[in-house]
């Protein structure tokens, strides 16, 4: 079957002092609503995805992160149904201002172990153990 080009999506794993990772959960009204995600999405079409990034952790989150502060640590991949989507997943430690929430309902700054315990979207499940070893 034909399911045209992948969708490439973009995701932080940002990581504070203290080793806790920062989840946001999905508004009502858009797929997966109420689970907890690595903060990120879309890759557009003219856009590289540190670029892609760096847009939505910004309008996410208010804050200002440089392209040299995100370590691309891993991908994974899923099927939407329609379309297969490629997430892109990046370790961040470094960025300015202060995270808010300004489209998700809530963020949570949480420990790795703590990750295991939330419902999050099927490509942000991998992440877990992984983060688990990286932090
Ligand atoms: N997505 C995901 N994990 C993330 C971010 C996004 O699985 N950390 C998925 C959810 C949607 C698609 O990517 O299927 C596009 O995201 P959005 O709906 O937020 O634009």
């Amino acid at each position: 079957m034909d399911k045209g080009k992948p969708l490439i999506v973009v995701a932080a794993a940002l990581i504070d002092g203290d080793g806790r990772v920062l989840v946001q959960q999905r508004p009502q009204g858009k797929a997966m609503a109420g689970l907890w995600e690595f903060p990120g999405g879309k890759v557009e079409e003219d856009e590289l995805p540190e670029a892609a990034l760096i847009r939505e952790l910004r309008e996410e989150l208010g804050i200002d992160v440089e392209k040299a502060c995100l370590a691309p640590a891993c991908f994974a991949s899923e099927s939407l149904g329609e379309r297969h989507m490629i997430l892109l997943v990046y370790i961040c430690r470094k960025w300015r201002g202060i995270p808010q929430a300004l489209e998700a309902p809530a963020i949570r700054w949480v420990r790795p172990l703590d990750l295991h315990g939330l419902d999050m979207p099927p490509a942000d499940k991998p992440l877990i153990g992984l983060l688990d070893a990286l932090i």
